[in-house]
């Protein structure tokens, strides 16, 4: 098999052994790598109800065939398990060298099964393989770990740790590397914290063996040209994604209060322009010529990374408009390893909640440094802490007095930073994500604002669907950043070109989508196996704010989603998908796909 390396990485901590598995052409050929191979991995291997703290839960850590080649943007990794805080399949992709180099190290993927007796980190140099003491390092924050892990084993390696998020297992805690990039939103760190595992340190030096290097270069090389002469990239080097602030702002989209309005007084002070004069430093993912970590001093004078997301969740979500003080919010999630939109979004929650009363603490809207001390709190399990660290469905239930109505999730995931109350198509995407509440799949809301926020046409479900085939399925599989295509124009026909020289195998982009396909059904059906009877449509629905309480100030006031029209685009979307009126996979439309095998047990479970 060229392209793939063709083997797995297995590491059962609670015996301290590890071996690596080859897999097949067809496994390849079928899920393609990074969430496709997660998505198998789990389904085949994690009994239903499996207790997400768990020694049988399984960290699942995969790259695609095109991660770590000389190739636009091509440092990604996938983190995946079931989640701990939504209860289904959870994963997450960040940039790192741990990408990189577990490829060099000869392995696609990685799975770690059991619990470590002590906290452990697994140490990975090419073929051999240890499970080493972390003892040192239990109760560090995830940079200082990185920082002391290349001490230890030098420059070159790759690292993914998990912060005292993680540890302590707040339901929503990452892995982080390269101090600023963070993901595995649904609780993939607090997975690593439950075994033990502070971190996995990665070096490899193999050659990855490719069915045409020349022709492979070549493109490689004319990519990346082709990004660096892309008309926005001027503008995206400057700003990332934080120019999205003054868009969102102006589109009246932008999460405030906890998406009870969704203009922010102070968007301004938060905005990308904002940003660009307290910029210090840029930093950025493997392989890529267009980096978009934004770094800025922080109110405490530490360095912090900024992207759209985490300054919308930590500011204007909470109410805070200073950006120095937004900055120092996110650097502590970053170093707890929290995910800063379910952060953002339980801070938000916290403060509705203690305005309204149902709580006793005082945390104000805008305040710094009560937000400071919830994460403080969160992260030690203590005073309203022990409840935000469960996120925002769990506390919702505890909390009752129908507070689940503004507790802003989809199957338990924080809604990231786009408001929809008067965005239905962008709505649909948040419903039927296949993590839950993630803006990562079908991210249509600039496009939904171009042709008309208004209509509920089923040109709506027809766009989230292309876009999960593209973003959820191609992106999260080849295992490459999506920013070139989605923010620069860099043309999709690339990715199958680059595909061809890599594994010798020619695909078209409608058998990237078929695939894609195949992996959303998948995830679809593991989300039915756990939930069994519990499951209905009303999981693919977004919170209830959206459809009841519409925001009172800016050109949005007085629109609230119609549920009947969001019904409408939720059948849509279920016929084009080929799933039921519960958004089950048909078996047909299993057996089309090639997962015949899944539609019986699929059936037991309703
Ligand atoms: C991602 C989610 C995002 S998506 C953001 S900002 W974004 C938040 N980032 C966080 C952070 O930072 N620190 C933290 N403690 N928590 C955070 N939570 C949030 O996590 C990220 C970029 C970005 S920045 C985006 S959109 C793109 N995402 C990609 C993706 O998902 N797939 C893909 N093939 N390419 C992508 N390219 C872009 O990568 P999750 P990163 Mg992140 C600090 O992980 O769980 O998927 O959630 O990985 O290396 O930081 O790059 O406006
Ligand atoms: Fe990472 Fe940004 Fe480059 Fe994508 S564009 S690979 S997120 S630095």
């Amino acid at each position: 098999m060229k392209g793939w390396t063709g083997k797995i990485l297995r590491v059962d901590l609670s015996r301290g052994k590890s071996i690596s598995q080859e897999f097949s052409a067809d496994f390849a050929l079928k899920f393609l790598g990074g969430r496709g191979f997660a998505a198998k991995l789990l389904w085949d291997e994690t009994k239903p109800g499996t207790d997400p703290f768990s020694p049988e839960n399984l960290l699942v850590v995969a790259t695609g065939p095109l991660t770590a080649l000389p190739l636009p943007s091509s440092g990604k990794i996938v983190v995946a398990a079931k989640s701990p805080l939504t209860g289904g399949y959870g994963d997450g992709n960040l940039g790192s060298w741990a990408a990189v180099y577990l490829r060099k190290a000869g392995y696609d993927a990685m799975v770690v099964a059991g619990v470590a007796q002590s906290p452990s980190y697994i140490m990975i140099s090419d073929g051999d393989v240890e499970v080493k003491d972390a003892t040192d390092y239990w109760g560090m924050g995830s940079f200082e770990t990185e920082r002391r892990l290349r001490e230890k084993h030098g420059k070159s390696i790759g690292v993914l740790t998990i912060g005292q998020g993680g540890e302590n297992l707040v339901r929503y805690a990452t892995i982080v590397s390269q101090e600023g990039r963070s993901g595995g939103r649904p609780g993939i760190g607090a997975v690593m914290g439950s075994k033990k595992l502070k971190a996995i340190a990665i070096e490899g030096k193999k050659e990855i063996q490719l069915a045409d290097e020349k022709k492979l270069k070549e493109l490689g090389q004319e990519g990346y040209q082709s990004v660096l002469s892309k008309p926005n990239y001027k503008f995206w080097k400057r700003q990332g994604t934080m120019a999205t602030v003054e868009w969102c702002q102006a589109n009246c989209v932008l999460p405030t209060y906890n998406f009870r309005e969704n203009v922010f007084d102070e968007a301004a002070n938060i905005s990308g322009e904002f940003m660009e004069k307290l910029k210090v430093a840029q930093r950025g993912c493997p392989n890529c010529n267009m980096t978009c970590g934004n770094i800025i001093d922080d109110s405490e004078g530490n360095q912090s990374e900024l992207d759209y997301e985490n300054v919308v969740m930590l500011g204007s979500n909470i109410g805070l408009g200073n950006l120095k003080q937004v900055a120092h919010l996110n650097r502590l999630a970053d170093d707890y390893g929290l995910d800063t939109i379910s952060l953002g979004n339980t801070i938000g929650f916290m403060m509705e909640a203690s305005e309204k009363k149902l709580i006793k603490e005082k945390i104000e809207w805008g305040n710094h440094d009560d937000a400071e001390r919830l994460i403080e709190d969160t992260v030690k399990g203590e005073g309203p802490g022990k409840l935000a660290a469960k996120g925002t469905r769990a506390a919702a239930e505890e909390i009752g007095r129908d507070s689940n109505k503004w507790a802003m999730n989809v199957k338990g995931l924080e809604i990231s930073a786009y408001d929809c109350h008067s965005a239905p198509g962008m709505a649909l995407g948040f419903g039927t994500c296949s993590i839950g509440a993630h803006h990562k799949e079908a991210w249509v809301i600039s496009w939904e604002v171009n042709v008309g926020r208004e209509s509920y046409g089923p040109e709506k479900a027809a766009k989230v669907l292309e876009f999960q085939r593209i973003r959820g399925g191609g992106f999260e599989s080849l295992g490459v950043c999506r920013f070139p295509w989605i923010e620069l124009g860099f043309e999709l026909e690339w990715y199958p070109k680059f595909f061809e020289a890599a594994t010798g195998v020619k695909i078209s982009l409608d058998e990237i989508y078929q695939t894609a396909d195949r992996i959303y059904s998948l995830i679809r059906a593991y989300w039915v196996r756990e939930y069994g009877s519990q499951w209905g449509r009303t999981m693919d629905y977004p919170p209830a704010r959206w459809f009841e309480e519409a925001p009172k100030k800016g050109a949005q006031k007085g629109v609230k989603l119609d549920v009947q029209g969001y019904d409408r685009l939720l059948n849509e979307y279920y016929e084009m998908r080929g799933w039921d009126s519960k958004g089950i996979p048909r078996a047909t439309t299993l057996q089309r796909l090639g997962l015949g095998d899944i539609a019986e047990v699929i059936a037991k479970k309703q």
